[in-house]
């Protein structure tokens, strides 16, 4: 006996990814749907070896459906969400909609699956953020060793998190350097991201903080621990899919550099990467299509008491994104959705 599962958004980057990972991880499924908006009715979207034509979310019964996997952006989740929710289907949401609900549990299943418990309130569960689910599958295990007061994380964050537009304007501008064209390439981005990097990601917050930037802050405090101070810049660079983020801790109390090296690479999700010789460390077109979140360049910050600096790594689009929400899936039906 599996589930009946619904993948909301099924043509996008995430929604796609979230297919193929359903299949990868052989989730027991006993009937999939593949929802989307009208504009994209009737495209074809693989999972595993079949072929799904896609069907209109907006009229869609969720009724007797077990799970959907939403990948669309706030409005349609907003329209959507808790249509499928009332109608007893849970909600597994990509988007940040309910990520800062108090009502609404925020997942990392190798961080703080305990938090689930509390899905039913509303029968949605949130995904993180991309760039909060790896640095935090980094983060929780040294802070459970010994408390992380601080974390100033900086991240190079790939044009694959704008969606398949920012994936198209990445490689449409680099062609067009190369071979000027009089087309006009599209302005996902605020200015050339060909060949440049941008510090900007979401929209500006009073303190001159991005939405981005905040996420990050808002989610490590739920996911991981409140008191954690964390300050972020959120940078985006010409990289397709792959987000990587150099992550300074200041601890309460002194953390060699070896222990926690040892402490990864003992982490759920975690792979340790870290040689001091070249390439002795991950870039972010090594960790496509990976399921890990890679951590390098681990070494003692020797400007504060109880420093230490890091280099992550992972797919955004799966640990990110679609990696995160299967998990959850796998984790909701193991303890409160069990078949057969
Ligand atoms: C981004 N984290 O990278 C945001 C949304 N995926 O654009």
């Amino acid at each position: 006996m599996g589930y009946k599962i619904a993948v909301v958004g099924a043509t996008g980057n995430v929604g796609r990814e979230m297919l193929n990972i359903l299949s990868e991880r052989a989730f027991p499924v006993d009937e999939i749907a593949a929802l989307a908006s009208r504009r994209s009715l009737g495209s074809e979207v693989s999972f595993g070896d079949t072929t799904l034509k896609t069907q209109d979310l907006a009229t869609f019964d969720f009724a007797g459906w077990d799970i959907a996997l939403f990948a669309v952006g706030s409005d349609a989740t907003k329209d959507q969400a808790p249509r499928a929710a009332k109608a007893g289907c849970v909600v597994i949401d990509n988007s940040s909609l309910y990520r800062y609900d108090p009502d609404v549990p925020l997942i990392v299943p190798e961080i703080n699956a305990d938090a689930i418990e509390g899905y039913s309130k509303k029968n949605i569960i949130a995904n993180p953020n991309c760039s909060t689910a790896q640095m935090v599958v980094a983060l929780k295990p040294l802070h459970d060793r010994t408390r992380i007061k601080r974390v100033v994380v900086s991240t190079y964050q790939s044009v694959s998190g704008a969606g398949k537009d920012g994936i198209d304007e990445l490689w449409d501008q680099t062609k067009s350097i190369y071979n000027p064209t009089d087309d006009k390439p599209a302005t996902t981005f605020t200015k050339q991201i060909a060949f440049n990097v941008i510090p900007h990601i979401g929209g500006f917050m009073e303190d001159g903080s991005t939405q981005e930037e905040w996420k990050m802050v808002a989610e490590t405090k739920k996911i991981v621990d409140p008191s954690i101070k964390v300050t972020a810049t959120c940078v985006r660079v010409p990289v397709f899919v792959g987000h990587s983020e150099a992550i300074n801790i200041e601890f309460e109390d002194f953390l060699d550099e070896e222990e926690a090296r040892d402490i990864l690479r003992e982490a759920p999700g975690v792979m340790v990467i870290d040689k001091r010789e070249d390439g002795g460390y991950v870039s972010p077109t090594e960790c496509v299509g990976d399921f890990a979140t890679f951590i390098s360049r681990i070494r003692q910050d020797s400007t504060i008491d109880n420093g230490l600096n890091l280099w992550c790594v992972s797919d955004n689009l799966r640990k990110g994104a679609a990696l995160n929400a299967v998990q959850i899936a796998e984790l909701l039906g193991s303890r409160f959705l069990k078949k057969g």
